[in-house]
Protein backbone atom coordinates (compact mmCIF):
# COMPACT_ATOMS: atom_id res chain seq x y z
CA UNK A 1 0.00 0.00 0.00
CA UNK A 2 1.39 3.55 -0.56
CA UNK A 3 -0.34 6.53 0.49
CA UNK A 4 0.43 9.88 -0.83
CA UNK A 5 -0.91 13.36 -0.88
CA UNK A 6 -0.98 16.48 1.26
CA UNK A 7 -1.74 16.61 5.19
CA UNK A 8 -5.08 16.15 6.74
CA UNK A 9 -6.95 19.21 7.31
CA UNK A 10 -8.33 19.83 10.69
CA UNK A 11 -6.04 18.53 12.39
CA UNK A 12 -7.13 15.27 11.57
CA UNK A 13 -4.75 12.70 12.06
CA UNK A 14 -5.46 9.38 9.83
CA UNK A 15 -3.71 6.07 10.71
CA UNK A 16 -3.15 3.27 7.79
CA UNK A 17 -2.14 -0.19 9.50
CA UNK A 18 -2.19 -3.43 7.82
CA UNK A 19 -3.87 -6.29 9.69
CA UNK A 20 -2.20 -9.26 10.39
CA UNK A 21 -2.96 -11.91 7.35
CA UNK A 22 -0.83 -8.91 5.60
CA UNK A 23 -4.25 -8.06 3.65
CA UNK A 24 -4.79 -4.31 3.54
CA UNK A 25 -6.47 -2.59 5.62
CA UNK A 26 -7.71 1.00 6.31
CA UNK A 27 -8.60 2.30 9.72
CA UNK A 28 -9.29 5.67 10.08
CA UNK A 29 -8.64 7.32 13.32
CA UNK A 30 -9.60 10.80 13.56
CA UNK A 31 -8.75 12.51 17.01
CA UNK A 32 -10.36 15.87 16.20
CA UNK A 33 -14.23 15.99 16.16
CA UNK A 34 -16.22 17.68 13.10
CA UNK A 35 -17.35 17.37 10.23
CA UNK A 36 -15.54 15.01 7.46
CA UNK A 37 -16.32 16.30 3.55
CA UNK A 38 -15.00 15.43 -0.02
CA UNK A 39 -12.17 17.11 1.45
CA UNK A 40 -10.72 14.98 3.28
CA UNK A 41 -10.98 12.08 1.16
CA UNK A 42 -9.26 14.17 -1.48
CA UNK A 43 -5.84 14.25 0.46
CA UNK A 44 -5.19 10.94 0.86
CA UNK A 45 -4.89 8.56 -2.41
CA UNK A 46 -5.00 5.20 -1.49
CA UNK A 47 -3.22 2.49 -3.59
CA UNK A 48 -4.67 -0.96 -3.03
CA UNK A 49 -6.42 -2.49 -5.89
CA UNK A 50 -9.09 -3.28 -3.08
CA UNK A 51 -12.14 -1.58 -4.26
CA UNK A 52 -14.13 -1.93 -0.36
CA UNK A 53 -11.27 0.75 0.32
CA UNK A 54 -12.84 3.01 -2.11
CA UNK A 55 -16.29 2.30 -1.20
CA UNK A 56 -15.06 3.06 2.44
CA UNK A 57 -13.32 6.43 2.08
CA UNK A 58 -16.37 7.65 -0.52
CA UNK A 59 -18.69 6.68 2.39
CA UNK A 60 -17.07 8.82 4.87
CA UNK A 61 -18.11 11.45 2.94
CA UNK A 62 -20.48 13.82 5.14
CA UNK A 63 -20.14 11.41 8.41
CA UNK A 64 -19.61 13.14 11.56
CA UNK A 65 -16.20 11.99 13.46
CA UNK A 66 -16.86 11.60 17.40
CA UNK A 67 -14.95 8.08 17.64
CA UNK A 68 -13.02 5.32 16.48
CA UNK A 69 -15.21 3.97 13.68
CA UNK A 70 -16.15 3.22 10.43
CA UNK A 71 -19.66 3.89 9.41
CA UNK A 72 -22.11 1.59 7.14
CA UNK A 73 -19.31 -1.34 6.83
CA UNK A 74 -20.05 -5.13 7.97
CA UNK A 75 -16.90 -6.50 8.91
CA UNK A 76 -18.24 -9.57 7.64
CA UNK A 77 -18.39 -11.63 4.57
CA UNK A 78 -21.37 -13.31 3.13
CA UNK A 79 -23.30 -12.03 6.67
CA UNK A 80 -26.97 -12.27 4.49
CA UNK A 81 -25.87 -15.60 2.84
CA UNK A 82 -26.44 -14.43 -0.71
CA UNK A 83 -23.34 -15.84 -1.84
CA UNK A 84 -24.10 -19.25 -2.95
CA UNK A 85 -21.79 -19.39 -5.87
CA UNK A 86 -20.56 -23.33 -5.83
CA UNK A 87 -23.50 -24.53 -3.74
CA UNK A 88 -25.59 -27.12 -5.44
CA UNK A 89 -29.34 -26.40 -5.04
CA UNK A 90 -32.13 -28.74 -3.27
CA UNK A 91 -35.75 -27.72 -3.26
CA UNK A 92 -35.38 -25.97 0.33
CA UNK A 93 -32.17 -24.30 -0.97
CA UNK A 94 -28.50 -24.85 -1.51
CA UNK A 95 -25.61 -26.49 -0.04
CA UNK A 96 -21.73 -27.12 -0.62
CA UNK A 97 -21.08 -30.85 -1.22
CA UNK A 98 -18.26 -30.77 1.37
CA UNK A 99 -20.48 -28.52 3.81
CA UNK A 100 -18.92 -25.54 4.02
CA UNK A 101 -20.63 -22.11 3.40
CA UNK A 102 -19.29 -19.18 1.61
CA UNK A 103 -17.38 -16.70 3.88
CA UNK A 104 -17.42 -18.57 6.94
CA UNK A 105 -15.37 -21.33 8.67
CA UNK A 106 -17.40 -24.34 9.16
CA UNK A 107 -16.82 -24.98 13.41
CA UNK A 108 -19.03 -28.15 13.36
CA UNK A 109 -19.41 -31.25 10.66
CA UNK A 110 -22.61 -30.88 9.90
CA UNK A 111 -22.91 -29.15 6.64
CA UNK A 112 -24.84 -25.59 5.91
CA UNK A 113 -28.17 -25.37 4.16
CA UNK A 114 -28.96 -21.82 2.87
CA UNK A 115 -32.78 -22.11 2.74
CA UNK A 116 -35.04 -19.94 0.21
CA UNK A 117 -36.74 -17.29 1.58
CA UNK A 118 -40.45 -18.00 2.60
CA UNK A 119 -39.33 -21.57 3.68
CA UNK A 120 -41.20 -22.71 6.47
CA UNK A 121 -43.17 -19.61 6.51
CA UNK A 122 -40.47 -17.49 7.53
CA UNK A 123 -39.28 -14.67 4.76
CA UNK A 124 -35.50 -13.52 4.68
CA UNK A 125 -34.88 -9.94 6.02
CA UNK A 126 -31.96 -9.44 3.35
CA UNK A 127 -32.28 -10.77 -0.38
CA UNK A 128 -33.31 -14.61 -0.98
CA UNK A 129 -31.75 -16.90 1.59
CA UNK A 130 -31.23 -17.27 4.96
CA UNK A 131 -29.22 -19.80 7.39
CA UNK A 132 -31.23 -22.82 8.25
CA UNK A 133 -29.15 -23.36 11.93
CA UNK A 134 -30.19 -27.36 12.04
CA UNK A 135 -29.41 -28.98 9.14
CA UNK A 136 -29.72 -32.30 8.07
CA UNK A 137 -27.31 -33.97 9.91
CA UNK A 138 -27.63 -31.59 13.68
CA UNK A 139 -27.22 -27.73 15.00
CA UNK A 140 -24.78 -26.06 13.09
CA UNK A 141 -21.64 -23.74 14.18
CA UNK A 142 -20.31 -21.58 11.69
CA UNK A 143 -17.71 -18.61 12.53
CA UNK A 144 -15.99 -15.87 11.12
CA UNK A 145 -12.69 -14.19 12.37
CA UNK A 146 -13.33 -10.37 12.45
CA UNK A 147 -9.95 -9.67 11.56
CA UNK A 148 -9.26 -6.21 11.37
CA UNK A 149 -11.23 -5.94 15.05
CA UNK A 150 -9.30 -3.26 17.23
CA UNK A 151 -8.36 -4.38 20.42
CA UNK A 152 -10.62 -2.66 23.03
CA UNK A 153 -12.98 -1.17 20.93
CA UNK A 154 -16.80 -2.20 20.68
CA UNK A 155 -18.52 -3.78 17.96
CA UNK A 156 -22.03 -4.57 17.47
CA UNK A 157 -23.11 -7.93 16.12
CA UNK A 158 -26.36 -8.00 14.78
CA UNK A 159 -28.22 -10.72 13.29
CA UNK A 160 -31.88 -11.33 12.21
CA UNK A 161 -33.68 -14.95 13.56
CA UNK A 162 -37.07 -16.31 13.71
CA UNK A 163 -37.84 -20.02 14.69
CA UNK A 164 -41.33 -20.94 13.17
CA UNK A 165 -40.95 -24.18 15.32
CA UNK A 166 -41.12 -23.06 18.56
CA UNK A 167 -38.53 -25.17 20.09
CA UNK A 168 -34.94 -24.00 18.84
CA UNK A 169 -32.54 -21.44 19.88
CA UNK A 170 -29.53 -18.88 18.88
CA UNK A 171 -26.08 -18.83 21.16
CA UNK A 172 -23.67 -16.56 19.77
CA UNK A 173 -19.18 -16.78 20.81
CA UNK A 174 -17.00 -13.95 20.51
CA UNK A 175 -13.43 -14.93 21.26
CA UNK A 176 -14.89 -18.37 23.01
CA UNK A 177 -17.14 -16.94 25.13
CA UNK A 178 -20.92 -16.53 25.12
CA UNK A 179 -21.99 -13.25 24.68
CA UNK A 180 -25.40 -14.01 23.75
CA UNK A 181 -28.46 -16.91 23.63
CA UNK A 182 -31.73 -15.80 22.12
CA UNK A 183 -35.06 -17.46 21.71
CA UNK A 184 -36.57 -16.52 18.51
CA UNK A 185 -40.00 -17.81 18.66
CA UNK A 186 -42.70 -17.84 15.58
CA UNK A 187 -41.93 -17.57 12.07
CA UNK A 188 -41.23 -13.51 11.73
CA UNK A 189 -37.55 -12.63 11.60
CA UNK A 190 -36.61 -10.66 14.49
CA UNK A 191 -33.41 -8.51 15.23
CA UNK A 192 -30.90 -9.74 18.13
CA UNK A 193 -28.16 -7.67 18.61
CA UNK A 194 -25.03 -7.89 21.23
CA UNK A 195 -21.79 -5.38 21.99
CA UNK A 196 -18.55 -6.71 21.88
CA UNK A 197 -14.70 -5.56 22.66
CA UNK A 198 -12.35 -6.29 20.30
CA UNK A 199 -9.59 -8.41 21.60
CA UNK A 200 -12.00 -10.04 24.26
CA UNK A 201 -11.78 -13.59 25.43
CA UNK A 202 -9.30 -15.57 23.85
CA UNK A 203 -7.91 -12.42 21.79
CA UNK A 204 -9.41 -14.54 18.88
CA UNK A 205 -12.05 -12.12 17.49
CA UNK A 206 -13.75 -15.21 16.53
CA UNK A 207 -17.71 -14.48 16.24
CA UNK A 208 -20.10 -17.75 16.41
CA UNK A 209 -23.37 -18.36 15.95
CA UNK A 210 -24.59 -21.88 17.03
CA UNK A 211 -28.04 -23.68 16.71
CA UNK A 212 -29.69 -24.97 19.75
CA UNK A 213 -32.03 -27.32 20.45
CA UNK A 214 -33.91 -30.68 19.16
CA UNK A 215 -31.76 -31.83 16.67
CA UNK A 216 -34.76 -32.49 13.86
CA UNK A 217 -33.74 -31.00 10.79
CA UNK A 218 -35.31 -27.78 11.26
CA UNK A 219 -33.65 -25.06 12.74
CA UNK A 220 -33.63 -21.38 13.73
CA UNK A 221 -32.94 -19.35 10.57
CA UNK A 222 -30.82 -16.31 10.64
CA UNK A 223 -30.32 -13.52 8.24
CA UNK A 224 -28.24 -10.78 8.20
CA UNK A 225 -25.53 -11.06 10.13
CA UNK A 226 -23.07 -8.48 10.39
CA UNK A 227 -20.11 -7.01 12.59
CA UNK A 228 -20.09 -3.17 12.55
CA UNK A 229 -18.67 -0.12 14.10
CA1 LIG B 1 -30.23 -13.09 3.13
CA1 LIG C 1 -37.09 -20.67 19.98
CA1 LIG D 1 -34.14 -28.13 15.63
Amino acid sequence: MSVTGKPAPLGALIRFAADEAGAVTVDWVVLTGGLVGLGLAATAVVSSGVESQSHEIAGLAGQSITDLHRWGVNRLANGSFEDIDGMLEAGWGFYHADGTLNGWENLDDPRAEVTWSGYHGVTATDGDYMLDLDASPGNISFGQVVSDAVDGQTYTVSFDAADPRNDNGVDVYWGGELVGSVNPEGATMQNYNFEIEGGAGDGSNLLMISGTGPEDNIGAYVDSVSVGN
